[in-house]
């Protein structure tokens, strides 16, 4: 109850930030964009983790403000970055699974794109299973409004959830991220290739683009070239960075 009331006036207050995690294309080594990830600075506990807060702000509505507020944030972001330059950089924005059942998402979004100018086509919305295995005919519609706007949908966690095939040709997701418990198994002792190979190749035979997440280290980064996995995202390559060092390393390269 503290942490709600002490959210909502963080919303109203300047404490909340985003870090920007980069994307890597991995034929090229090149970022190519960002992962949006939420953080409070609280004035008395310090910086709070969203795993300690999206619960709350999911379970008193808090997280429709919140979703919006960071949603027009990284998409102000993205804009800035791509002022006077020819980079098409991609943002992509964590989404809960509440978001879909409090009002109209998808106007929601169309409406942040119109305020803040952010090319359509630079946004990619993430998601988890929870998406696709609750309220699922409300969701496909949402979802489907969504990719008519022209919005890239992402299937986050990929891999720890329930999905089926049937889900993922159901659904209009364009991109996998390979959740990093999976790549966790890559190199080291566990050396387990296989199911990692599996989801690379489940997601191309689909269409979809792939991204590993929480490579942690050259092995792992070696192995997932060599599957041929399109991007990648980890502390190997980059933290989530607050926004003014994410633009250093737009710059200058990780
Ligand atoms: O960045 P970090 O690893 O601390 O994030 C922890 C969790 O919080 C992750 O599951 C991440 O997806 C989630 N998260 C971070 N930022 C946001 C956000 O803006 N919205 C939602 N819904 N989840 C977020
Ligand atoms: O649930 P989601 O995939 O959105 O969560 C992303 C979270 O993973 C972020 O909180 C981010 O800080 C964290 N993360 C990113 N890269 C790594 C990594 O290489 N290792 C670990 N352990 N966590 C990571
Ligand atoms: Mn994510
Ligand atoms: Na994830």
């Amino acid at each position: 109850l503290e942490l709600e009331a002490d959210l909502r006036v963080a919303l109203t207050r300047d404490e909340l930030a985003l870090h920007y995690q980069p994307t890597v294309d991995l034929r090229t080594g090149e970022i190519t964009g960002f992962e949006a990830l939420v953080r409070w600075y609280h004035p008395t506990r310090g910086m709070v983790s969203p795993l300690d807060f999206i619960g709350t702000a999911e379970a008193t509505g808090l997280i429709v403000p919140l979703g919006r507020w960071v949603l027009t944030e990284a998409c102000r972001q993205a804009v800035a970055w791509g002022a006077g330059t020819t980079r098409r950089l991609k943002m992509a924005v964590n989404v809960s699974v509440r978001q879909f059942e409090h009002g109209d998402l998808a106007a929601m979004v169309a409406e942040v794109l119109a305020e803040t100018g952010m090319p359509v086509d630079q946004l990619c919305l993430e998601m988890t299973e929870s998406v696709l295995l609750t309220d699922t005919d409300e969701n496909l519609a949402q979802l489907h409004r969504l990719k008519d706007l022209g919005v890239t949908l992402a299937m986050d966690d990929f891999g720890t959830g329930y999905s089926s095939l049937a889900y993922l040709r159901r659904f209009p997701m364009d991109t996998l991220k390979i959740d990093r418990s999976f790549v966790d198994r890559l190199g080291g002792e566990h050396e387990d290739e296989a199911l990692v190979s599996t989801i690379v190749r489940l997601g191309r035979s689909l269409g979809m683009t792939t991204v590993a997440e929480g490579i942690e280290d050259s092995v792992q980064l070696a192995v997932l070239k060599e599957l041929r996995c399109d991007y990648a995202q980890g502390y190997y390559l980059s933290r989530p960075l607050p926004a003014a060092e994410a633009g250093r390393v737009l710059e200058e390269g990780l």
